[in-house]
């Protein structure tokens, strides 16, 4: 894809743009990609490098302030409207647990959103050893985000890398498998495939999606296809507390190389129906490409669980010009007086006692003092 693609990358934050970077290698030259930071530091060898808060923050960064975050990308969101002309999905990688990739990724989210771009966030959350406190704020975080982008899939850090690492190898592979797991949904697009997915065939899936959940898997020889489906079915990214609740809709991405026979497909995309629900809306697509992927299979599976009403607003076209910034004082939600928001004037929406209109972060009491 060229600068003209209507698919955006965007590194939000230290590991977030490190991630995106990694994406971008895998695809030299045409991943249009930008990172974001607070911290003019991590984006000294990088012409893609966006400084958000340069005044506010001289450039040092936060230091774990999603506050500050929050109100340096207020500040500087503008500066990524050069990158967004014809683009129509954004995909943003970063890593919950720190200031600018939490706070700032709330507030692109919230920008692209107000320009009718779709959103698609891939976002670590921090390990359980970084203490309470990270995770209790890369939560609270997860649910504004998860208002604001059209779709979000949060990964814990401790379910992507293997214990027994070393952090340097922990970390270094937690950046690894999440850009491999996002360089495989891009290659979705990126590659025409006997049976194609689209960027605006993945818009339209993604909006107003909600949070759903994401995870790839890759298996070689005879008994490719039974590793996968067992993979699939034992995944703690795809269950829930162990559990796989039925979803709204499914995406199965199938990467292999020229040897990839229907029956394949048939047994992965069935089994992925049955383990998900029968009812879903569900999407298949394939990328045949020996040179990558000989003898291989790559599954990527995603679940997405929306409501249809708490993700993006559909606004048609990306008309950067057009954006009136509505300004609102820091650290405060513009949602109405019950918290219903957009939804004031509709008949409520209520599935198990709890009024889905009302923001999740709310409905859960979650207090958002950053
Ligand atoms: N994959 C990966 N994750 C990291 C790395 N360093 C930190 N993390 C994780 O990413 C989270 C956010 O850390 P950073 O990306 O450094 O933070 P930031 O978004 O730049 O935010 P501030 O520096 O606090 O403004 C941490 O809580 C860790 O869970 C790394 O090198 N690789
Ligand atoms: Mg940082």
């Amino acid at each position: 894809m060229s600068e003209q693609s209507t698919m955006l990358l965007l590194g939000v934050g230290g590991a977030g743009s490190a991630v995106a970077r990694r994406i971008a290698t895998s695809f030299p030259g045409s991943v249009p990609y930008r990172t974001i930071d607070t911290d003019a530091n991590a984006g000294a060898d990088d012409s893609n490098f966006i400084l958000i808060g340069g005044e506010r923050l001289s450039g040092r960064g936060t230091g774990g302030n999603i506050g500050n975050a929050r109100l340096a990308a207020e500040e500087s969101v503008e500066q990524l409207d050069g990158a967004l002309a014809n683009v129509r999905l954004a995909i943003i990688v970063t890593a919950l647990g720190g200031g600018t990739g939490g706070g700032a990724t709330l507030e692109i989210a919230r920008h692209l959103k107000k320009n009718g771009i779709s959103s698609v966030v891939f976002a670590t959350e921090p390990f359980s050893f970084e203490g309470p406190e990270r995770t209790k704020n890369a939560q609270t975080v997860a649910s504004i985000i998860e208002e604001e982008a059209s779709a979000s899939f949060f990964m814990p850090l401790d379910m992507l890398v293997d214990g027994e690492d070393n952090m340097v190898a922990a970390l270094d592979g937690a950046v690894n498998s999440l850009a491999a797991a996002v360089t495989l949904f891009w290659r979705l697009t990126e590659t025409p495939g006997y049976i194609r997915l689209d960027a605006e065939r993945l818009r339209l899936l993604f909006s107003q999606a909600g949070r759903g959940r994401f995870a790839t898997f890759t298996a070689s020889g005879n008994g490719r296809v039974d590793d996968i489906i067992s993979a699939i079915g034992s995944s703690p990214l795809l269950s829930k507390g162990g559990a796989h609740p039925s979803v709204r809709s499914i995406l199965c991405g199938i990467l292999a190389g020229e040897d990839l026979r229907l029956s394949e497909i048939g047994a992965i995309a069935g089994a992925i129906r049955s383990t998900f629900g029968e009812q879903a809306t569900f999407e298949l697509a394939t990328v045949n490409d020996e040179s990558t992927f000989a003898g291989k299979i790559s599954v990527v599976t995603m679940l997405l669980e929306g409501d249809g009403k708490s993700g993006a607003d559909e606004v048609p076209g990306s008309a950067i010009s057009s954006i009136k910034r509505k300004s609102r004082p820091g650290g405060v939600l513009a949602h109405g007086p019950q918290g219903r928001g957009r939804f004031n004037n509709s008949e409520p929406t209520v599935h198990n006692g709890e009024d889905l209109d009302i923001p999740t972060f709310i409905r859960r009491n979650i207090n958002l003092d950053f």
